[in-house]
């Protein structure tokens, strides 16, 4: 049975779940508290998985610390402990091939693992950052608003501490400034991205790959911000993330 452990709302930790489900794996899903995360998995024998994270252009000492403890999500089993989707990814295809998480031909799988590192190394942190300026600016709006939403409570389930703690971990841990402008305009770029990959059939065909795995949280977790539906409008990349994750009824 896998353990997967996860902080509630995220993004990077959707991915796993979404990759467990594509291939119905019965996991048992741990829900640790939001900035213990990365003590807790390292407690629980995980390394880092080599990640390297930037904030913009910088790497605030709570990155780097969580860079050197533990990311989630993390996945247990039978003694074995793997961090990172990249990692969880190519782990569960080898334990489990079908359905695979990569297509089988040599040159499609180069363009889905290209939109998956794209995904890894780019979009998830702005997408990241997008949620968080919403929540350094507008606390209150912002807490209200990701109450429940795609992926459930976003990070704690008591409003006041979302208000209280959301912003500080924007601007202490991922270096988004009051001052900031507030990155939406990097949005319509990263859909553009998203609906050529779509349109080339990378994203979003018949088989969902990894990518689609990566992608599809990160679009979801923006779209927490009340403002950014308009942007998303007719967009292929929207019709992704209502397949992948709809808005709760
Ligand atoms: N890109 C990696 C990293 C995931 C990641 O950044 N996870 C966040 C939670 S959303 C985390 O564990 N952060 C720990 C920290 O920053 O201290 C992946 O997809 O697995």
């Amino acid at each position: 049975m896998y353990k997967l452990y996860v902080i509630p709302g995220s993004h990077a930790c959707r991915s796993a779940i979404l990759m467990l489900e594509h291939k119905q794996l019965p996991f048992r899903r741990v829900d640790v508290i939001t900035l213990t995360h990365p003590l807790v998995v390292r407690l629980r024998g995980f390394d880092a998985g080599g990640e390297r994270r930037i904030a913009g252009d910088r790497r605030p000492p709570p990155l780097r610390a969580g860079d050197r403890y533990g990311t989630v999500p993390a996945l247990a089993v039978d003694g074995q402990r793997v961090s990172t989707n990249r990692q969880i990814a190519r782990f569960l295809d080898h334990r489990h091939p079908e359905p695979s998480l990569f297509p089988a031909d040599p040159e499609q799988r180069r363009a889905v693992e290209d939109a998956e590192r794209w995904a890894n190394d780019t979009l998830q942190m702005a997408a990241r950052r997008i949620a968080l300026a919403h929540a350094v600016r507008n606390p209150s709006a912002m807490s209200r608003a990701t109450a429940d939403g795609r992926m459930g409570y976003l990070l704690y389930r008591r409003a006041l501490t979302r208000r209280l703690i959301i912003p500080l971990i924007g601007r202490f841990v991922f270096a988004v400034d009051r001052a900031d402008p507030d990155l939406l305009a990097d949005l319509p770029s990263i859909l553009d991205r998203i609906d050529a990959w779509i349109a080339d059939g990378v994203l979003g065909g018949e088989q969902l790959n990894a990518a689609d795995f990566m992608v599809a949280p990160s679009l979801a977790l923006i779209l927490y911000r009340p403002d950014v539906l308009p942007q998303f409008e007719g967009r292929p990349a929207l019709e992704l993330v209502d397949r992948l994750l709809p808005e709760p009824a």
